[in-house]
Order: structure tokens, then sequence, then C-alpha cells
């Protein structure tokens, strides 16, 4: 296949306005889905509609008139596309031949229709029925030592499905319950319960309504979640001031039109929403917030010499925190000199933001994949928590630490019990519940999983939802150990990568998407999710399903562990698939704080508020307060600086949900016709002796000796700071060495990946 050159206009145009009309039409032309799907989207996000497969942006109790983004629109219109891909595509394509092809021709054939097994003799996925792949599957995991298998969520499937899904791997045998957060948010699940005693984030919705400050660390709302732009818009003409961090300059940070005010959309009238944009190094955050606490100190000394009050909330301090001395030493020992050369900032402009830090009463602190994918992370996390502590900005309204979710129920899942980490699971009650022994010891994270497969101690791997293989570090030696593994099976709606790279005995069992009605005995279902504010909702499928043959991701689950498990009165498969409401009870009684009378409250606009015990000011910490931390580092890069060596970061386009390529713009970056691209700056083109248009190679510069190469990109100058790329993930996948991960957490580092340019 020839190479396609990408075109690079410069996108002038801000987020939101007609750009995001245009998107939509783009995808409704190709996927021809029926026009029923126009009603189901002025349901979308709505109390009594489905509630969006694509992010984890909360659901406001006042929607707007219609509550979807460009990209929820794209996420349920590729669900609800005509195009089939039944066993007769299997019959004319063997597996070897599918695994040339692109990710984005895989997903274009359309919605499964039938359950598939691999036959190793003609080298294809052939239709089987239910019972049939239930019982194959059930034999092998009953061969394995429970231990040896896995089973991974990809953040999706609603709350009865994940909680069955975690008591099946429980009854089973194992904690190895990795979710896709684990390559994500597990820095924040890790690095914000150490200091606040929360796993989750502090805000709700309504915060954005009277905070005065936002502090916004490495998180594209343009792309990844697009009705906060709404928000972020009334607050800046609220007065209230944006400070952005971020290595690229991302359209939807600079400025939005809001594509549901016919005003903004005559007139193309635009709202500036960054007060300040800050193109912070990668992995520079750490260093940057030293700067901005270091400001933050200077002046609270200043004030209290000239008989003022100074800037930090003394009162909060004593009564709430532990750790202050030692953070202040270390503010007061960091060098200015190494602050600049780390983050890539002046101290002028750090002292400017903590100035804007300084006035604000109420500051929100953001963040997302910038802080989280880099191997000192999880101090990062902990050093924005040092900011927002000196001035008291956790636990009263209009402030608050908010990270961003991805996947639509990733937190969700975690909230009922798909987790690796035994203690964060009542093992006690589920034991008393349904008369088992639980296990006890710490399960698999994504990391452990992939060296498991490569040394051979993993064996089967189960997956709900997601294209594991795909999403990972170290690809092509990832992919090469896959077929080792006696069993993989794969929950999906549309053909993946990680379908054709398969264990021994493969199974793809197709399910409903959430816009889908799903009928069992017990009448129509509803499933819930939890947003990223710990808001949980219900969601009512309503479009005819694609296919007759298909099943819900609960019926699945409970049917495969029906097959597996031996028969007992209080394991009730057959019950809890006919009601979901029977499994709402079983997490009501699991969790009672959060949970009580979980389908009573489900349809409360806005969701029911399941609480967060740092937001009241009780801190379930080591020592009963939020801490301060000092970092160890001030860059939160894994492999330093070098001659020659670049830190790629890895990016996604507005045109893709994660490893599904949805087309090949780029729109917001002013970016279209091709993925296969390096993005650097003209100073550095120039040191590395590349112009426009070159297709170069990247090889990885890890100092470890392995060899790992993505060749054919062509190089594309692009607004970056000095010694960093930028390229799309999952192209640039298999440069992640496995090891390259936060050391607390084990998130992969994808954001300050060592490179070097290979011409
Ligand atoms: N349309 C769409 N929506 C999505 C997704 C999608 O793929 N497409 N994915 C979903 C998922 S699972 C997730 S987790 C979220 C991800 O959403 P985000 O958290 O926004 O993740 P990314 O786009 O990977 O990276 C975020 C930003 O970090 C910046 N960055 C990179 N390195 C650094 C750094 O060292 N410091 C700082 N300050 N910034 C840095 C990048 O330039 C980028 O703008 O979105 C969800 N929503
Ligand atoms: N280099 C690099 N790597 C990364 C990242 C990065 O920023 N850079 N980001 C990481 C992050 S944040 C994440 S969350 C992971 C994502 O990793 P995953 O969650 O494993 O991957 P996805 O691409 O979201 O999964 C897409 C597949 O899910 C299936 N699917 C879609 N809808 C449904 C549904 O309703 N039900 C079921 N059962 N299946 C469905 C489809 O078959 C589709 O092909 O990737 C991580 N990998
Ligand atoms: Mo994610």
């Amino acid at each position: 296949m020839g190479i396609v050159r990408p075109e690079t206009k410069h996108y002038r145009k801000p987020a939101g306005g007609w750009g995001s009309v245009k998107g939509i039409g783009g995808i409704l032309f190709r996927e021809r889905p029926s026009p029923a799907v126009l009603e189901t989207l002025t349901y979308q996000n709505k109390t009594g509609g489905h509630m969006c497969t694509s992010c984890a942006w909360g659901k406001p109790a006042h929607p707007h008139i219609f509550e979807f983004c460009e990209n929820g629109a794209k996420a349920t219109v590729w669900e609800l596309t005509r195009d089939r891909c039944t066993p007769d595509f299997f019959g004319r394509h063997t597996v070897t031949e599918l695994r040339e092809w692109q990710d984005y021709d895989l997903e274009l054939q359309g919605r499964l229709t039938q359950p598939l097994r691999y036959d190793s003799t003609i080298d294809k996925y052939v239709a089987c029925e239910w019972e049939e792949a239930f019982s194959g599957i059930a034999r092998e995991l009953q061969r394995i030592d429970p231990k040896s298998a896995i089973f991974y969520a990809s953040g999706k499937a609603g709350m009865e499905a994940s909680y069955l899904y975690a008591l099946f791997a429980r009854l089973y045998g194992h904690n190895n319950l990795p979710d896709s957060s684990n390559m994500c948010h597990e820095t924040t699940s890790v690095g914000l319960k150490t200091v606040i005693g929360s796993p989750v984030g502090t805000c709700v919705l309504e915060d954005f309504d009277t905070c005065d400050a936002i502090f916004y660390f490495g998180q594209n709302p343009g792309t990844n979640s697009p009705r906060f732009l709404h928000p972020l818009q009334e607050a800046v003409r609220r007065g209230c001031k944006i400070i952005t961090f971020n290595p690229v300059r991302e359209r939807g940070l600079e400025c939005f039109v809001n594509p549901q005010n016919p005003a903004e959309m005559l007139t193309g009238h635009a709202t500036q929403l960054s007060h300040m944009y800050l193109q912070v190094r990668p992995g520079g955050d750490i260093a940057a917030l030293m700067g901005l606490c270091k400001h933050v100190f200077r002046v609270d000394r200043e004030r209290l010499g000239e008989g003022g009050s100074g800037v930090i909330d003394r009162a909060f301090v004593k009564m709430h925190t532990d750790g202050f001395d030692g953070l202040a030493q270390a503010v007061h020992a960091a060098d200015w000199a190494d602050i600049e050369r780390i983050s890539g900032l002046a101290r002028g402009e750090l002292e400017k933001a903590a100035d804007v830090y300084i006035a604000a009463e109420r500051t929100i602190a953001v963040y997302g994949m910038g802080l989280t994918q880099h191997v000192h992370g999880s101090q990062c996390i902990g050093m924005l928590i040092d900011l927002l502590l000196l001035k008291g900005n956790i636990g009263r309204p209009g402030a608050g630490i908010s990270p961003v979710r991805g996947h639509s129920n990733v937190q969700g899942q975690r909230t009922v019990g798909i987790t690796e980490k035994p203690e964060l699971v009542p093992l006690d009650k589920l034991a008393a519940m349904f008369d088992f022994d639980p296990p006890r010891e710490t399960g698999l994270t994504t990391v452990d999983v992939c060296q498991g497969i490569l040394d051979g101690s993993v064996k089967a791997f189960v997956s709900l939802g997601g294209n594991f293989v795909r999403a990972i570090p170290e690809r092509d030696a990832m992919e090469a150990a896959w077929g080792n593994m006696a069993l993989t099976v794969s929950i999906a709606i549309k053909l993946n990568r990680g379908h054709l790279v398969h264990g021994r005995t493969a199974y793809i069992l197709p399910c409903l998407a959430r816009s889908e009605q799903d009928m069992q005995a017990g009448g129509a279902q509803t499933v819930t999710v939890e947003d990223s504010f710990s808001h949980v909702h219900g969601s009512v499928g309503k479009r005819t399903p694609a296919g007759k043959n298909l099943r819900s991701e609960l019926a699945i689950v409970a049917g495969l562990a029906k097959a597996t498990l031996p028969a007992h009165p209080k394991w009730r498969w057959d019950e809890w698939t006919a009601d979901y409401g029977a499994v709402r009870e079983l997490i009501a009684e699991t969790y009672p704080d959060e949970f009580h009378d979980f389908s009573a409250r489900m349809f409360e606009p806005g969701g029911f508020y399941r609480g967060n015990k740092a937001r009241e000011r009780i801190w379930l910490t080591a020592s009963g307060k939020a801490e301060f931390t000092c970092p160890t580092v001030l860059s939160a890069l894994g492999v330093g600086d070098a001659p020659g060596r670049f830190h790629l970061i890895t990016m996604r386009s507005n045109d893709q949900f994660n490893t599904t390529i949805y087309g090949f713009s780029d729109r917001l970056r002013g970016l279209d016709g091709s993925r296969m691209i390096l993005l650097i700056n003209p100073d550095d083109m120039v040191r590395a002796g590349v112009k426009e248009g070159d297709i170069v190679s990247l090889v990885s510069d890890a100092g470890d000796s392995v060899h790992r190469e993505v060749t054919g990109l062509t190089v594309t100058p692009f607004s970056l700071p000095d010694g960093c790329l930028g390229g799309y993930y999952p192209e640039m996948n298999p440069l992640i060495p496995l090891w390259l991960h936060d050391v607390a957490s084990k998130t992969p580092g994808s954001k300050g990946v060592p490179v070097r340019l290979k011409a």
C-alpha cells in the first residue's frame, strides 16, 4: 500500500461551530443508519433516554436541546450502522488475510451478528450457536488454573453486567480484573486515593458554575469531551480564568463557538477560552506546579511581612492536612533554573499564572492523560493536590479536583468491583452473600497481564469489550506472544484487530449496543452508568437490535458463568438475566451507603450522586488527613534528555474513539488525510535535518537495546515545545516499552516515549 500524504491546513476556526455539524454529517452519510437514529440522538444523555457510549462527561439535570456532541453522535451512529459483518464475510476471508487489513477497514464491515468460533483447520472464524460457544469456553476455563485467566473490561458495559462479570471472576477463582483504567486513570485511582483518600474526582458539574479559576492540565475537551466546552464557555463569560498547561495548542482550549446557539453560529462569534496557554514540555508539569507553589509561598511571606493575612489557608492546613512543613522545605529548595529548564516555561509566565491562583477564591484543577500517562504521573497528581490544598480548594463549592474520565462507564466498573485490587472490594460481604471463599491475592494489572502473556503464565484472556491488543504498549512483541494462549474470548459489537490475534481456541461473542432495546424474560431492561462526577444514570436502549441473534452483555456474562461454574442456589444467573433490577439489588446490598434504593433513584434528573467523602473533608487516607507530598523528581518522564532523543506524545484525533478510527481527519489540529504522520516543530526539523513531507521512521531510544520501530511517517511541522514529537495512538504503540509506566499505578507512559528519528 502506498503512503498517503497528509494535508496540513492551519485550522483557524474555533472548536464546535459548523465544523462539528459537518463532522456529524460525514458519518451519517457513510453509516447510513435508519432515520430513527436522529430521534435516538435527541434522547441521548437525557432522563429516560440512553446514555452516550462515548465519553464519561456528566449528564446535566437541565440538558440542552441536543445534549450530545459531534463525537457522541459519531459513536451512536457508528453502532447503529446498517452494515453487517455476517458469517459470510468470515467465509470469504481467512484470519491471516484479515490481519493485513487496517483497523479502520475491519470496523467498517459493520455489526457482528452471530457467535463465531475460530477453526484452525481452515484459518477462519465460523458461526456457532450460543450454547456451543458457552460450553466450549467453559471447557477451556475448567481445564486451566483460574489464576492464569484474565477477565479484562474496557469501560463501556453498564453497572449490572460489570458487577456480574467481577462476581463471575471471583467465584471462578481470581482477581485478574484489569480494565482500561489500567492504561488511563489508574494513576488517579492510586495517586488521588493516597493523598485525599478518594480514588475519583471531588467536583460535581455545578462547581463549574461558581469557580473563579480553572487550572487545566493535559486534557483535550474539544476532541475528547466536547460537552465540557459549554460549562467552560459559560465560566469564562462569568469572568472565570482558565490557565492551560499543554505542549500542544489544542483548538478546543483556545476558542469555541456553541453549535446550539444560532446567533453564535450565524456570526461565528467565538469565545476565547484560555486566559493563558502555557506550552509545557511533556512531563514538565511537576516542575511547573513547583514553580506555581514557589510563587504562592513567596507572595504569602510578603503579605504576612506587610502585616496582611497571607495567601495560604492556614486554618485549613492545620485542621485538615499532613506534611505541610515537608512541602514548604521542598518548595524552598527547588531551583528556578531547574523549574524553567524542565517545564520549558519562563519564571515570569509561571508567576503570572500563580497570581491568578492567588486572586481566585475558588479554583478547580482539571486533568487528563497528559498527567496520568507518565512514569511519575502519580507524583504530578500529588503536586497538583498540593497546589489546591494550600488554599483549601477541596471540599467547598466551586473548588476541587476534576479528572476527566474516558470510557462512559469506566469509573462505574471500578465502583462495582472490576478491579485487580481486592482491598477495594468488600470481599467478606460477597463471601456471605454468595456463600463462597473469595480469592484474596492481588490480581494482575494491564502491564502484569502483558508480562504474563510474554512469559507464558497467562493462559486465557476474556474481554468484555475493548481492543486490548491494539491499546497496550510493546505491541509487536505482544502480538507475537498472543497466540500462545489457550483461549481468547471477545464480547464485542464490531470486528477489531484483537479478534484476529487470538488464542488456540478463540470465540467472538456479538452483543447489543447500549442504544438498542434490551428485551429479556422480564421485559425491556435498563442499564446504569456512572459519569466523571460520580453520578449514576439509568440508560434505556430503544432501537431495534442489529440482529436477532445478539445477546446483551449481561446475558453473555451470565451465560458464561452458568456454563463454567457448578450450580448453586445462590448463583441465580437466569433470574438475574431476566430482570436487571435483581442485580441492582445485589449492588445495593454490597454497597448500601452509595446504592440504596438503586432502581428507584436511577432516573433522577442529572443522575443520583453516590457521594464522595473528600468533598465533605473526610479524608480516608493513612493519616486521616489530606496529604501534602514532596515530589522526588521534577520531571515526570521516565527517560531523561539526551542528544538526538525526542519525547513522543501519543495523541487522539477528533475522528477516533481510542482504537476505533472514524476517519482520517484531525480537523481541530488542521490535519487531514493520513494518521501516519510525525508532528515536529520547525527548529527541531532543522536540527534533525528533515523537511516537510519527508518519510521517516521512529526508533525506540529507551536505553534497553530492544529494537522497536514504526516506519512510513510523514514529517509535518507543528507548534510543539523543543525535543517533543507528536504521533497518533494506536499507530505509535509499538514504540512504548512495557516497563515505561507510572511507578505507583503501572499506567503506561504513553505521553513521554523516548525515540529517535531515522531518515
Ligand atoms: N472523541 C474521542 N473522545 C474520547 C476518546 C477518544 O479517543 N476520542 N477517548 C476517551 C478516553 S478512554 C479517554 S481516557 C479520554 C482521554 O482524553 P484526554 O485526557 O484528553 O487524553 P489525550 O487526548 O490522550 O491527551 C490529552 C492532552 O494531553 C496533552 N499532553 C501530552 N503530554 C502532556 C504533558 O506532559 N503535560 C501536559 N500538561 N499535557 C500533555 C496532549 O497534548 C493532549 O492535549 O477521552 C475519552 N473521550
Ligand atoms: N499510546 C497510547 N495508548 C493508549 C492510550 C494513549 O493515549 N496512548 N490511551 C489508553 C486509554 S486511555 C484507554 S481507555 C485504552 C482503550 O483501550 P480499550 O478500551 O481496550 O479499546 P477501545 O478502542 O476503546 O475498544 C474498541 C472496541 O470496543 C468494542 N465495543 C465498542 N462498543 C462496545 C459495546 O458497547 N460493548 C462491547 N462489548 N464492546 C464494544 C468494539 O468492538 C471496538 O472495536 O487505550 C490506552 N492506550
Ligand atoms: Mo481511557
